[in-house]
């Protein structure tokens, strides 16, 4: 059996296509079935719904033999046990640090001021940061990090943007963008070795599949 860990949502629908190209259908939709494991056509193949955040920890533990995680989820858990074959070139946005439209970013900077950074990627942005020689006090949050420049919690967050509106929405603008993200397959080490016939031949189709 190869058990293979998605998270509901972006991640779960655009991999999607590409176990097609590999000849794999998933069998229940996650967004109407309450069942965390989901059957595929191939009865040695079966898909488990994790939180996005888990998916390195399921297989990096075995609890899965591969999976799908956006390289910002990658980074902050490190890639212990993890081999990553492949840029699926998937759930595609970029890792940002962003302010109130009326916070001037590049004054602070210049004075060497201390920014207050709030954000899940603590450990992207603190060496982001170092990197550009700022002082930054970071706060760690889970969720909508949004609010915190709008509340007088933060000065700026690192965030994931894709269209850009959530910031506009909330008069927040992008100052600087970290890197692009995209998301990878990973594989469990061990798996990989013990299991290479089946996993193989599901890597090189994954491979095939990739929009250019
Ligand atoms: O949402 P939930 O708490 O269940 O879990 P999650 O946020 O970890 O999962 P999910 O499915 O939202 O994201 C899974 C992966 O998709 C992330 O790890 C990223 O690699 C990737 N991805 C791609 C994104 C986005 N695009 C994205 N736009 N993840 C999150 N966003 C959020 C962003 O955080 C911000 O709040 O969307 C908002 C910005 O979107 P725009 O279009 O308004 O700019
Ligand atoms: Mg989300």
């Amino acid at each position: 059996m190869i058990t293979m860990a998605l998270s509901k949502g972006r991640i779960f629908e655009e991999t999607l296509p590409l176990l097609r190209a590999a000849g794999i259908e998933v069998q229940e939709d996650p967004e109407t079935s309450r069942k965390l494991i989901l059957p595929t056509n191939r009865g040695d193949v079966r898909v488990v719904l994790v939180r996005a955040t888990d998916v390195p920890t399921y297989v990096q533990y075995g609890g899965a033999d591969l999976g799908v995680a956006g390289k910002d989820v990658l980074l902050e858990h490190g890639s212990s046990g993890l081999v990553q074959p492949l840029d699926l070139k998937i759930a595609r946005c970029r890792l940002s640090v962003a302010v109130r439209d009326d916070f001037d970013y590049a004054a602070a900077v210049k004075q060497g001021s201390r920014i207050r950074v709030a954000t899940k990627y603590t450990q992207v942005a603190r060496e982001h940061f170092a990197d550009k020689g700022v002082h930054v006090d970071l706060i760690k949050l889970y969720g909508s990090m949004e609010l915190a420049p709008l509340t007088g919690l933060a000065d700026a967050i690192v965030d994931l943007v894709s269209t850009g509106s959530t910031l506009k929405a909330n008069h927040l603008v992008e100052v600087e963008t970290i890197m692009p993200i995209s998301a990878r397959l990973v594989v469990n080490q061990t798996a990989l070795k013990t299991k290479v016939e089946r996993i193989g031949p599901l890597i090189q189709a994954f491979e095939s599949a990739i929009a250019p």
